[in-house]
């Protein structure tokens, strides 16, 4: 080969390496789209502040989000890679959109039968792929068994078409004493976590059915609100700041919160509560598009003991200086049943409203 042939050849090559080397950066930071992303691709997607937001301007609905980066913690390294399996697709196969709801209740063995590959206890992990996200479901709880039934025969099925790695953990807080959800839920996170290294927890009203397996119990960026349209407030957000019903928290938000106050006993205000956490902490509730956030309540009526809680209104003038030392780092329960069901894991908890709240109030 003459000089200048020589040449040419060093050339092309240089400019193959260039290329591969530019190529390499450029996938190495576009990071992977997110789920939500790939889901809702049909439309224009992006993060829009709700119209009707508190002053705060805290409130934002997860409209139309396309093109948005996985943050690292909710890539999966090397967890459960063990098993050697492909990470499950970024958008679950099977999904069907809106969903037939079933209003009936059936036996806890008659639901693990309707879900096969439910161990007991309720964990589930997708047998031929690595989930993307490991979940735990939390379920405040007294005395619904009709409705915890009812959900868990719609939930299952959902869970496992969304290909999640996950467990339901039902919190059953004992007579006697007022039901305190949002303490319950607190208790939940912890038994969970101290169980199986889950990245995030969805709190879950056991009497809203969802009705779209679209509306996916992921990891999310930003604390999500997953029950925004429910048939009870006609599918509209009944106020803008609302954070009841069923939202989802990665466990690094949960714990710079402080997680939930534990001092709201009765009905009412520990979900304002949360929202009020979620602004103070720099965060931004966020929403699925309302067609695809829907929900059915089972209709009931109030619980004896969970009358509403009048003091809600004095501990919501309180919620900043309360946060660093009410909720996951000043719970005191006991545990005194754990039970292992088919489609569940029962937790029975003890707690005292005068220890909580001693000097306190
Ligand atoms: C609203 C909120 C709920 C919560 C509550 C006030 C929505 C959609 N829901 O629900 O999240 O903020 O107001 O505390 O915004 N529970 C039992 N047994 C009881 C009492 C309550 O299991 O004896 C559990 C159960 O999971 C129930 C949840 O607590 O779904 C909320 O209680 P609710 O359904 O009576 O209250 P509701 O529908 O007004
Ligand atoms: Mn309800």
């Amino acid at each position: 080969m003459d000089r200048c042939s020589k040449f040419r050849v060093f050339n092309v090559l240089l400019v193959v390496c260039v290329a591969n080397f530019l190529l390499y950066r450029y996938f190495s930071q576009a990071g992977m789209p997110t789920l939500s992303g790939l889901i809702f691709k049909d439309a224009s997607l992006r993060v829009t502040p709700d119209s009707s937001a508190n002053s705060s301007g805290s409130i934002l609905t997860l409209s139309r989000l396309t093109n948005g980066t996985t943050p690292a913690s909710f890539s999966h390294s090397a967890h459960n890679s063990s098993l050697g399996l492909p990470l499950c697709p970024l958008v679950p196969p099977s999904l069907n959109g809106p969903l037939a709801t079933f209003k009936e209740a059936s036996s806890w063995e008659q639901i693990a039968k309707e879900n096969p590959g439910l161990q007991p206890g309720g964990r589930y992990k997708p047998p031929d792929c690595e989930a993307r996200h490991r979940v735990a479901i939390v379920i405040p709880y007294r005395n619904r068994e009709e409705h915890l039934k009812i959900l868990l025969k719609n939930l299952h099925p959902m869970l496992i078409r969304q290909q999640l790695d996950y467990g339901i953990f039902v919190i059953d807080q004992a007579l006697p004493g007022k039901f305190n959800r949002a303490m319950l839920m607190n208790i939940g996170f912890v038994e969970a976590m101290k169980r199986y290294d889950f990245q995030c927890a969805v709190f879950h009203d056991v009497d809203l059915i969802p009705e779209n397996d679209k509306n996916i119990y992921s990891c999310p960026e930003m604390p999500r609100h997953l029950s925004a349209a429910i048939d009870k407030f006609n599918y509209r957000l009944p106020y803008s700041g609302i954070y009841g019903g069923v939202s989802a928290v990665t466990k690094a938000q949960f714990e710079k919160m402080n997680g939930f106050s534990n001092m709201f006993f009765g009905w009412g205000g520990e979900d304002d509560d949360m929202a009020a956490r979620i602004a103070h902490a720099g965060f931004k509730i966020t929403r699925y598009p309302m067609e695809i956030a829907r929900y059915k309540m089972i209709k009931h009526n109030n619980d004896r003991g969970n009358e509403q809680n009048p003091q809600r209104f004095a501990l919501l003038k309180t919620t900043a200086k309360r946060m660093a030392t009410d909720g996951l780092n000043s719970l005191k329960y006991s545990v005194p049943v754990v039970e292992e069901l088919p489609t569940h894991l029962r937790i029975q908890v003890l707690i005292n409203e005068q220890d909580i709240l001693k000097g306190k109030m």
